[in-house]
């Protein structure tokens, strides 16, 4: 259900965002400046909050840096709507692109580092091009899903 509701609100954003040719003026507000196709810019600490509101995730480090074709590593810090850390989440990350409608062949796999840190490997960004790579959460009683996206060069 929580999938279906989000392609949704991906699909629509994907649509608004058609003939946006370079022109993300307008849309200057802190971290919503760009829409999945524009992708994001890769600064240590990426923050994005989640479609629902209720949590956070900071990029902290990824590996390489910016996102590269192939194996990638990401170490992500998770935060409630109110700055806390969270601890013992569920983090699926589903990367894919959305051009082609294809995800990756190798699983990636979370490991919780602690402090409401998780290491995300490997992101297997195996074509170039735009990537989007939802995170979806469960943190206790709260879920969310937060969108990072990234161009990947050849
Ligand atoms: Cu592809």
């Amino acid at each position: 259900m929580r999938r279906a509701g989000w392609w949704v609100l991906a699909l629509a954003a994907l649509g608004a965002g058609c003939d946006d040719g370079g022109g993300s003026d307008g849309a200057g507000g802190s971290g919503g400046g760009t829409g999945p196709l524009a992708g994001d810019t890769y600064v240590a600490g990426l923050t994005h909050m989640g479609a629902a509101g209720a949590l956070e995730v900071r990029l902290m480090e990824a590996t390489p840096a910016p996102p590269e074709l192939g194996d990638n590593t990401w170490q992500v810090a998770i935060v409630d709507a109110a700055g806390a850390p969270q601890a013992g989440c569920t983090v699926e990350p589903s990367p894919r692109m959305p051009a082609h409608g294809h995800g990756t062949n190798t699983p990636a796999v979370v490991r919780e580092l602690g402090e409401g840190s998780y290491e995300i490997t490997p992101l297997d960004l195996f074509m170039p091009g735009l990537w989007e790579v939802p995170l979806h959460l469960v943190c206790g009683d709260a879920e969310d899903e937060v969108l990072f996206a990234f161009w990947i060069e050849g």
